[in-house]
């Protein structure tokens, strides 16, 4: 055997001893370029041939061609073989049919919203619609026509988030009311919940941006017993059968006479014995009246003929009673566990 066979055979028992070792694809990667890339053993071999007799030059390149194309192939086998059991080594792993699902995560109706939901419902049972309507509404029905025109101080009470001289962000959803009331004659029955803003300080009773729940209703012969039964059935909705209600005397420019309504507290029963009530026993959902004859002479009503009663209770203060929770905030902190928990 020449110099160079011996040599090229002895190489190529190494080459096939790495390339039969190599674990991987990276592996055979690095057998291939230490024997076949550009400054491999086989480039410094073929650089010998320019030192070779003329004559012989052509039998030894053929001679090291003939070795590249056996190492070569045998490198396809190995990348072959290594890349099929790659794949079954990662199919036994990665698919595992009885491995249990990822539930999927369907959210929760937001508790404000289902406090909302519920009265409305309550509602619409007793023969009220539903409207819904801007949040910016001019100065007129936010103020003028509930009987506080301008200059009066109970707009100050009110602190609105103005966009200019007239439109303001709605303090309270009353402007539906009024919208109601001009466009349809009595008997009406509507309940109008939704967003308000106030420009009050943020803190674990108040949120500049909160839900209000109103009601109205307007017809012949109507009186304040109609709203004590209503409002009472009201919180037997959304606190359960046993909950008492109490109506203590107030002012509002737009009802009179005017009460603030009061619930038992649910978490102590009444009894007075928690923080969640301040130890008084009742939870104050908001103020309620009869609505004033100012009012319903506005919008084209005759006093005389009608009556009415309406209320407006916020949607937050009812959810943090209802739900026991005790910061406003958490109610806008958008954590999914919290909200899951009251679902
Ligand atoms: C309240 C309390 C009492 C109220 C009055 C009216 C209207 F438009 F009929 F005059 N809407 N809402 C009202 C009455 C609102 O919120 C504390």
């Amino acid at each position: 055997m020449s110099e160079l066979a011996a040599m090229l055979a002895a190489l190529r028992e190494r080459f096939s001893a790495a390339a039969g070792a190599a674990k991987g694809e990276r592996d055979l990667d690095e057998v291939r370029v230490a024997y076949l890339g550009r400054n491999g053993e086989v480039t410094t071999i073929r650089r010998g041939i320019g030192s070779l007799p003329v004559d012989e030059r052509p039998s030894a390149g053929k001679q090291i061609n003939d070795a590249v194309d056996a190492m070569e192939a045998l490198l396809a086998q190995r990348r072959g073989a290594l890349e099929s059991s790659e794949v079954e080594a990662e199919l036994a792993q990665r698919i595992d049919v009885t491995f249990p699902a990822i539930p999927a995560s369907v959210g929760s109706i937001h508790p404000v919203r289902r406090v909302i939901e519920d009265a409305c419902a309550y509602f619409e049972r007793h023969g009220f619609a539903v409207v819904l309507g801007p949040e910016v509404e001019p100065d007129f029905y936010n103020f003028d026509a509930l009987n506080i025109p301008s200059e009066h101080p109970a707009r100050e009470g009110f602190d609105s988030f103005w966009i200019d001289d007239t439109l303001l962000l709605r303090p309270h959803t009353s402007p539906m009311q009024i919208r109601t009331m001009q466009l349809h004659r009595p008997p009406i029955a509507i309940v109008a919940p939704g967003k308000c803003y106030r420009r009050d300080a943020v803190d674990a009773r108040h949120l500049f941006q909160f839900h209000q729940i109103e009601g109205l209703l307007v017809a012949e012969g109507i009186h304040f017993g109609h709203l004590k039964g209503m409002l009472t059935g009201l919180c037997r909705t959304l606190f359960g059968v046993h909950q008492r209600v109490r109506f203590r005397p107030s002012f509002f420019p737009f009802t009179e006479p005017s009460a603030e309504v009061d619930t038992t507290c649910p978490k102590c029963g009444g009894t007075g014995v928690c923080g969640m009530c301040g130890g008084s026993g009742w939870i104050e959902l908001g103020g309620a009246g009869m609505v004033h004859p100012n009012v319903l002479r506005d919008v084209g009503y005759d006093p005389e003929v009608v009556t009415g009663w309406a209320f407006g209770f916020g949607a937050e203060r009812i959810a943090l009673s209802r739900y026991e929770v005790d910061d406003v905030r958490r109610f806008i902190d958008s954590d999914p566990d919290f909200l899951e928990q009251l679902a």
